[in-house]
Parts: structure tokens; sequence; C-alpha cells
């Protein structure tokens, strides 16, 4: 075929893959022809392994929901802080007693663990390792009390960054990484922002570094789910677009354009909004699809490894990891 022609249908069919959110059509072999056609150089960085996220966000679900408060949240704190310490990071555990909406007061605890902390460029890494309390999205309202499993809202952002964090043993980036595991992320209530993130609100208003402002801020949130599809979370796009294109080309890169759109996400309250108050480039990698919003197991007893798919986190570590190690 025509060069020409070929690019112009290649490029055809990328659009057609653009307007259905959570279409699954013939977008892996668009992909990999485009890349096949345009190789770009990639980073030397260790390989990621999906299997080895998978098993770690499997082994967070096992010690049940992690629910402030619960015997579930103090055991896995702690074998969350010593999977840091393990891999060599500079580990602390912020601890804080923060105030929830309704009153409860939560024992929160930050893990925060530094890779080459004595390189003065820093990069952050985050995802929420709380579960929520209440499914209640539930079909069932019986269930609307009960705690989610939380597989992939919480459990799958972390699984990755434990991966990620096994490779940064083996070799450091050219920048320096800082690892943060955000608790009292979902202990919110619809229609009152400030009730979610307490845990990120607390480490961006306390730093347990001073000064501290890493050049970019990169939040994994809901990053397991099956045939998931990244769009462009509107607050990144506005507060950080750089970052945002960056992220989006390490994507193309290593062709996951089909997972990593260009589409118009949400304007999603998380995490990473704490940060882009206190002026940090800060984005949030987040599967919600415009027409259909968040993954259908959100906040449902579903949330459970039923939904979880190595391919969507090897697909996103990849993403990350080749972002994280072609910084110069
Ligand atoms: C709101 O529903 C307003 N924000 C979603 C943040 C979230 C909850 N991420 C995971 N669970
Ligand atoms: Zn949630």
């Amino acid at each position: 075929m025509h060069l020409v022609k070929k690019l112009l249908s290649i490029s055809l069919a990328a659009l057609a893959l653009l307007g259905a959110c959570g279409s699954k059509s013939d977008k892996d072999s668009a992909t990999a022809q485009a890349a096949a056609d345009s190789p770009a150089p990639l980073a030397d960085a260790p390989a990621f392994s999906a299997d080895s996220a998978y098993s770690f966000v499997e082994r967070q679900v096992a010690y049940g929901p992690r629910v402030p408060g619960s015997e579930a949240h103090t055991r896995t704190a702690q074998w969350l802080a010593s999977q840091l310490r393990g891999r060599g990071a500079e580990t602390t555990v912020q601890e804080a007693d923060l105030k929830a909406f309704d009153g409860t007061v939560l024992h929160a605890r930050n893990i925060f663990g530094r890779f080459a902390p004595e390189n003065p460029r820093r990069v952050l890494l985050l995802a929420h390792w709380d579960s929520r309390p209440w499914a209640d999205n539930d079909p069932d309202p019986a269930n609307h009390t009960k705690p989610v499993p939380g597989a992939n809202d919480g459990a799958s952002g972390v699984g990755v960054l434990l991966e990620m964090a096994r490779l940064l043993q083996q070799k450091q980036p050219a920048v320096g990484v800082d690892i943060l595991f955000v608790d009292a992320e979902d202990y919110g209530t619809d229609g009152d922002d400030l009730s979610w993130a307490l845990g990120a609100r607390h480490f961006v208003e306390n730093p347990p570094v001073e000064g501290y402002a890493p050049e970019a801020v990169v939040l994994l949130d809901m990053v397991g789910g099956k045939d998931a599809r990244f769009a462009r979370e509107q607050f990144s796009a506005y507060y950080a677009p750089g970052l945002l294109n960056s992220v989006w080309a390490a994507a193309e890169r290593v062709g996951e354009s089909a997972r990593f759109t260009n589409e118009i996400g949400g304007m999603i309250t998380d995490d990473h909004r704490e940060f882009q108050n206190a002026g940090l480039q800060a984005i949030d990698i987040i599967e919600y699809c415009p027409d259909t919003g968040f993954n259908p197991r959100w906040h449902t007893l579903a949330d459970d490894m039923s939904g979880i798919s190595a391919e969507t986190l090897g697909a996103v570590g990849r993403v990350v990891t080749e972002w994280l190690y072609s910084q110069k």
C-alpha cells in the first residue's frame, strides 16, 4: 500500500477508536501497527512485571478491606512500609488523627519511601491505600454499609507502585523517586469535595521534608480494571498540561495509545488536587469514561480480584516506567 494511504488508514482506524469509551474494536492491532510504523527509542529501564504487580494487588486484598481503624488497615500499613524498606527506600510513616466529615477520627498513616534521597531532583508517584468503608454504589442496598474489597479502588495503584519500587532497587533513573501510599482518601461523601483525600491534604500541609516540592506528581487511581481506558482527566489537563502530555507521549512510545486516549475525561476530586492546590504539577491516571463514568464495580462489593486485569496493570506500569526512565 502507498505510504500516505497507509498512514491515512491507520489514523482513520485510530479515530474510530476515540468515540466509544469501553469498546474493544481491534485497538490492540491498530496500536501495534502504529508502533511498528513509527519506532521511537525507548528508555533503558528494567522490565515491569504485570504478574508481580498483580500479586501485590492480591496480597493487599487478602488482608481484607483496609478501612481506617480495622486490624487489616494496621497490618497492611506495616507490610507496605516493610516492602518499601526492603527495596532500599528511606521509609517513614506519617501518622495523624484526621477528622472525617461524619466526625469519626481516623488514625491515618501516610507511607513515604524515598529512593536516592541525595538527588535534588524529585518526582513523586502516589496511590491511596485505604479502602472505602461503604459499598454505597452496590446494587443491593443491604451492602451499602459494608466495606469494599478495594481491589481496583486502592490496591491496583499501590500494586503498580510496589512493582515500580522493585525496579527502582535495580536501577535508578536520572531523577530521584519518592513513592507515597496515602491514607484516608476514600472516607468521603458525595457533594463534599473536602471530605475526600484527607491523607493527601495532611501530607501537603505537613511535608515530611522541609520545602518538599517535587517537579512532577503522578497519581495512580483505579488502574487495574479489565479493558480500562484512561482519558485525560480535566484538572490534570488544566493544571499540568506538560506533565500530562509527557506521560501520554510515553504511552504512545510503548504502544499504549489505545488505553491512554486523547478523550477528555472527568473532573475528578482526588488526591492529585491537593498537590495542585499547593502549586505543584500533578496528574491523575484514572479509569473514567466521559460517557459511562467510573468502572461499574466502583464502590460495590464486586470491586474484588475478579475485576482485576494483569494486562491493564502491566500497561500502566510500562507507561509509567517509560516516562520515569526517559527523564533527563
Ligand atoms: C469523587 O467521587 C468525588 N471522587 C472520587 C475519588 C475516588 C474515590 N477515587 C477513588 N475512590
Ligand atoms: Zn473510592
